[in-house]
């Protein structure tokens, strides 16, 4: 557990669904965002991942899918010249038959600020988290523009081994302040 996940559940009897994300990331924006642009938007159409997917495309023909065979989605890059807000939202439609519920094996959406191959700042959601079983749900995740140097910014989904399938669809990269 997270020291912020700690002090934002003290004393609390009921976690609200965006204090749980702090099991996993280290900030959480509040209040409404202004959406500045849009970074990327994706809708898989194209995507010849999806073709064995045993989950109903969320939108369109095809969604994006992860399963025990496909671990890693393509990353999507943005580069650091695109991006002059504090803060970054990604925010997609996600969709599982049974829920994972081993933390260590539930897929994460990692969002990665990186200066050629290093790392300067990396944050991750698990998904199943927040996902029932049997359901589609539209989840974010809010990270904070480091100070640091970079020169871009990855976003990437990691299925860390996990076998229960998830599909994904719509899914926006977006500068938010
Ligand atoms: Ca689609």
């Amino acid at each position: 557990m997270t020291l912020p996940y700690l002090k934002a559940i003290f004393l609390r009897s009921e976690v609200p669904e965006e204090t749980i994300k702090l099991l996993d990331t280290k900030e959480l924006y509040s209040g409404t965002p202004n959406i500045i642009k849009s970074l990327a938007y994706l809708d898989f159409e194209s995507d010849s991942l999806a073709h064995d997917c045993p989950i109903p495309p969320i939108e369109g023909d095809r969604s994006l899918c992860l399963s025990e065979d496909t671990q890693f989605s393509p990353p999507i890059h943005i580069p650091a010249s695109a991006i002059n807000t504090p803060w970054i939202r990604v925010e997609g439609d996600f969709r599982c038959q049974e829920k994972e519920w081993e933390y260590w094996l539930m897929a994460q959406l990692m969002v990665k600020f990186k200066k050629g191959d290093k790392e300067i700042q990396t944050r991750f959601l698990r998904l199943f988290r927040l996902l029932p079983p049997n359901s589609t749900k539209t989840l974010f995740l809010d990270v904070p523009v480091p100070n640091k140097q970079y020169d871009q910014l990855e976003v990437q989904f990691w299925q860390s081994n996990g076998k229960k399938p998830l599909a994904i669809d719509r899914l926006k990269v977006l500068a938010i302040e």
